[in-house]
């Protein structure tokens, strides 16, 4: 039984008994340590040299599981980026069913592990990250004893053990949810669906299904809370209501009666006999935008089931939780404020649709764009176009976007992420009006850099550079 005061999840219901291990990167190598240590006959494999070393320099035993024996090995854990469907199984995979293995992923052998704590799974295609925060940030706030991860990117079998009393937040892929076989969720949440990962999942019906799956087993007083603005989430509601399973609707479009929604900003809680508003989140700047709203929205519904279980008389100790979240890294991100102009880091807008997210929520912008661009460019963004006053462009993209740009928005050739926060800044110091300079590159950032994150840093640190200067 795991309890508050041990350091690591128990896993020693594996102790003596074989386990292969496919993919050793943050999830596959954490969970093949965990088991390790707890006793476990691990058979690891990755198809990166690099990462098998990892794994054999700490003792494991490193096995080319597509060609071993896997007669005796009743399980495999995989890792979540490698395909079991779609579009082909990996090797190993083939191998692993043909001798009858059972396929699982480490957020299952948490659930298996660690049965006495409670646990709220978090999916959608746009939001999880944001909404699995703010709802760990609310929970210790307001004095509850949780933890975040999953894809986030705190792997489960890393997370310190919750117990009787304590939460598991975790932010669930689609890839993870198809590798649950008996996990089950107290509060179960599905933001929104529109279509990512197709290949994966054979097309957008087998994606649907794969995101259904957070609602599978649900039972007793297990809760779904489904944002129901989307054609295909709102779907899945109504087939739950149908079967008569506890479901609470959540919109930012329209009121909805017996359940939460946003109406002029103000999150409204419509669960009890009248309509309670309960913050106005116009006023929370870490959570700006109606993608914001319904996270804060889905948030709030799941944190007053669990600390009140239902409808929170006093809802302010709630509202505050939300006005405080810090907000997330890299995500319109608030960097610093210079002579009245914002400079906002949104380095994880990697595509088109992520930073029409971010320029929908601000006028006047100064722009910094570009990358390695996505399909279809910027091309998407042209309704946005009259919010900007001048784009930076940078990296790979900057030429096609210039072109995309020519003749409806002032641009730069920048060339670098350093020189367009200079350039930037020059041009906000000449004109008041410009009050925000918005890195949100609508492109993947290994052109210039390792990952999102060494992008946002980039810009963080030019930008401090500045207001070091200025002061
Ligand atoms: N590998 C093979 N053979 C293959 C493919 C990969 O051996 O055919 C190996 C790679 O060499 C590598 C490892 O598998 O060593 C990578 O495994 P992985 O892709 O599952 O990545 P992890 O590093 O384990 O990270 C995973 C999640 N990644 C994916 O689902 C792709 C992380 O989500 C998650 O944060 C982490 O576990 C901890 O739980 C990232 C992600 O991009 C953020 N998720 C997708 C998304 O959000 O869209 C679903």
């Amino acid at each position: 039984m795991n309890t508050a005061s041990q350091l690591h999840i128990d896993l020693s219901e594996f102790a003596g008994t074989p386990i292969a291990v496919l993919g050793l990167g943050k999830s596959g190598l954490s969970a093949a340590r965990a088991l390790h240590e707890s006793g476990a006959e691990v058979r690891a494999w990755d198809d990166d040299a690099a990462r098998r070393e990892a794994a054999q320099s700490d003792g494991m035993r490193v096995v080319d599981l597509a060609t071993a024996d896997m007669a005796d090995v009743p399980t495999l854990l995989l890792s979540p980026g490698i395909p079991h469907t779609h579009p082909a199984p990996h090797p190993a995979v083939t191998q692993a069913l043909a001798a009858g293995c059972e396929i699982v992923c480490d957020i299952e052998l948490l659930a298996r592990a660690d049965r006495e704590a409670f646990y709220v799974g978090i999916t959608g295609t746009n939001g999880k990250s944001t909404t699995t925060a703010l709802i760990g940030h609310m929970l210790n706030r307001l004095g509850v004893r949780a933890v975040i991860g999953g894809n986030i990117g705190e792997p489960a079998l890393t997370l310190a053990p919750m117990g009787d009393g304590g939460v598991y937040v975790l932010e669930l892929s689609s890839y993870q949810l198809e590798l649950l076989t008996s996990a089950t969720f107290d509060v179960a949440i599905l933001l929104n669906i529109s279509p990512d990962h197709l290949d994966r999942h054979g097309g957008m019906a087998g994606y649907i299904a794969a995101k259904r799956r957070i609602f599978a087993r649900q039972a007793g007083a297990s809760v779904a809370i489904i944002g129901i603005d989307g054609d295909d989430s709102r779907a899945i509601y109504d087939d739950l209501v149908a079967q008569q399973k506890p479901a609470v609707a959540i919109s930012v479009e329209r009121p909805v009666a017996g359940g939460v929604y946003v109406s002029d900003g103000w999150l409204i809680d419509d669960r009890g006999d009248t309509a309670k508003p309960i913050i106005n989140l116009a006023d929370v700047e870490t959570l700006p935008g109606p993608h914001n709203a319904q996270n804060a929205a889905v948030a709030y519904a799941a944190v007053s089931m669990i600390i009140a279980g239902d409808i929170v008389g006093d809802a302010t100790p709630i509202a505050t939780a939300i006005a405080t979240f810090p907000g997330l890294a890299h995500r319109q991100e608030l960097v610093t404020t210079i002579d009245g102009c914002r400079f906002v880091n949104d380095s994880k807008a990697t595509n088109a649709e992520a930073t029409a997210r971010a320029l929908a929520c601000n006028e006047n912008i100064i722009w910094i764009v570009g990358g390695r661009a996505k399909a279809g460019g910027i091309e998407a963004l042209a309704p946005f176009f009259s919010r900007i006053r001048h784009a930076f462009l940078i990296g790979e993209a900057a030429d096609d976007f210039a072109q995309t740009l020519d003749g409806q928005v002032p641009y730069t050739l920048s060339g670098d992420l350093v020189s367009a926060v200079a350039d930037a800044a020059e041009l906000a110091r000449s004109n008041s009006e410009f009050n925000v300079v918005l890195l949100s590159p609508a492109c993947a950032s290994f052109d210039q850099f390792p990952n999102f994150e060494a992008r946002g840093e980039a810009f963080r640190t030019a930008v401090m550079s500045l207001s070091e200067d200025a002061a």
